[in-house]
């Protein structure tokens, strides 16, 4: 390919960088690998072209070291950095330094990140955009009127933090008299975790499903929505299923909400590959949630229905391409479904597990993807995300990839190791699962501990 560019530097580990050098490769674009010292084995680091140690096992000495990332992209003339998800991929400061070195960072302007990150900030851009947002508050200042607002609201309420996002910090208030002790402590819990006491409240919707938009956006303004991923399956904030699309969302819904996803984007001049979440109540109100302004670790849920490759997409329009297709073109090709199995003990309470696989045998065939770092004799490192491999099934229905999900977990094979693989099988035999009655309570509901 002449039209891109020469050398991408992949700041991340892990089946992500996996993921973006394949991409690399097929595009013709040469690949810079970094790792720590605690990764020197790692299948990304085999698999691209040239590779440099820039620290330490701990990931703020090393895949968050900045100043040694940005060097390794000098020395290896490397055009573009791709920051994958985690670690600096929403990093303003990073895309900021990229710039400055003249080193693409492949992902949105530092604008539509920091808008993004603020939640509250977020919000008031949707408010201004007439996107629908729960009713709630901005930023609170003094707790004096704001009972007042609350009262006409109703309880539940949900005090979030500005600086939030993915769960943390945020508080349910279910009566008024809880209310300024809740505030106090959210305010603090935000202090501490993220450096920023600001908190915003809105209405608590109950027993919500969490339906994402993946959308692609190039610089001239073009827009387009991919078939909604419902995430409603997770456990304290972290997914564990995805999949698309979602049992409970019409033709006429998908499109309403697709607009509206794009209608996001626009509104911040969004450029590039991200997502548009939404919390969809009981009566099909939805409500725009967040923005990720990065590559998802589900993305290839979203390719497996669409037959778009959003790594290469991404890649592209980072150097300027324009898109060439338009909405209609995007169909529903299949169901798909991903099951992230992680190196954790799901009997005893999630413990994460480390130590070295002793044997790891993939399952293959019809209908089924694997997104993998991991290989016999692979250590699992304390140091990072415990997730091992994402497992997808794809077919022309959702019964039938239950049916080669459920096959595909029994053909896996990992030895020596405890990972969730076995809670993904009791997962596949559930009634409500089967019957796709799925909600953001239904692990607690059907799995407390
Ligand atoms: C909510 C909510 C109910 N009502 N906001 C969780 C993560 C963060 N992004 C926002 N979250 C929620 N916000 C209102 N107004 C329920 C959640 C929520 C949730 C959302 C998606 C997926 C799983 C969840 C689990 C618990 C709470």
């Amino acid at each position: 390919m002449e039209h891109s560019f020469k050398k991408i530097l992949i700041a991340n580990r892990g089946e992500i960088a996996v993921r973006i050098i394949r991409a690399c490769q097929e595009l013709g674009i040469k690949t810079v690998a970094i790792f720590s010292e605690a990764d020197k084995t790692s299948r990304h680091v085999e698999l691209a072209d040239e590779a440099y140690c820039v620290g330490p096992a701990s990931s703020i000495d090393s895949y968050l070291n900045i100043p040694n990332i940005i060097s390794v992209a000098e020395i290896s003339g490397a055009d573009a950095i791709h920051p994958g998800y985690g670690f600096l991929s929403e990093n303003v400061n990073f895309a900021e330094i990229c710039e400055s070195c003249h080193i693409k960072f492949i992902g949105p302007s530092t604008l539509s990140i920091s808008s993004m990150g603020d939640k509250a900030k977020a919000r008031e851009i949707m408010i201004k955009n007439k996107i629908p947002v729960v009713p709630g508050t901005g930023m609170i200042k003094d707790t004096s009127n704001i009972s007042k607002i609350l009262k006409k609201i109703g309880y539940p309420v949900i005090i979030k933090a500005a600086l939030g996002g993915g769960g943390k910090g945020m508080r349910v208030v279910y009566n008024e008299k809880d209310l300024d002790n809740a505030i106090n402590q959210a305010k603090m819990e935000a202090r501490a975790s993220f450096g920023n006491e600001a908190v915003y409240i809105e209405k608590y919707i109950e027993e919500p499903r969490h339906i994402e938009f993946q959308i692609i956006a190039d610089s001239y303004g073009n827009v387009l929505y991919l078939p909604e991923r419902d995430c409603s399956i997770q456990r304290r904030h972290q997914k564990l299923i995805e999949e698309s699309p979602s049992s409970i969302i019409s033709e006429k819904l998908r499109k309403k909400m697709g607009q509206v996803a794009v209608k996001v984007a626009k509104a911040i001049k969004y450029s590039t590959v991200g997502t548009v979440e939404f919390l969809l109540d009981k009566d099909e109100k939805f409500y725009f949630m967040e923005m990720n302004t990065r590559i998802q670790v589900e993305h290839p849920v979203s390719e497996l229905v669409s037959g778009i490759d959003l790594i290469k997409e991404q890649i592209l329009l980072a150097f300027g391409k324009k898109l060439e297709i338009k909405q209609s073109d995007i169909k529903i090709n299949c169901h798909a479904m991903e099951c992230r199995i992680n190196a954790e003990d799901s009997d005893n309470n999630f413990l994460p597990s480390s130590g070295t696989i002793e044997n790891v045998i993939f399952p293959g065939g019809m209908g089924v993807r694997i997104d993998s770092h991991i290989y016999s004799g692979y250590k699992v490192q304390p140091f990072y995300d415990s997730m091992l491999l994402k497992l997808l099934a794809f077919s022309k229905n959702r019964q039938e990839t239950i049916k080669i999900m459920k096959r595909s977990l029994k053909e896996l094979k990992i030895e020596g190791i405890k990972t969730t693989k076995e809670f993904h099988q009791r997962v596949m035999n559930n009634d409500n699962f089967k019957k796709g009655n799925i909600t953001t309570n239904f692990i607690e509901k059907e799995f407390s501990e």
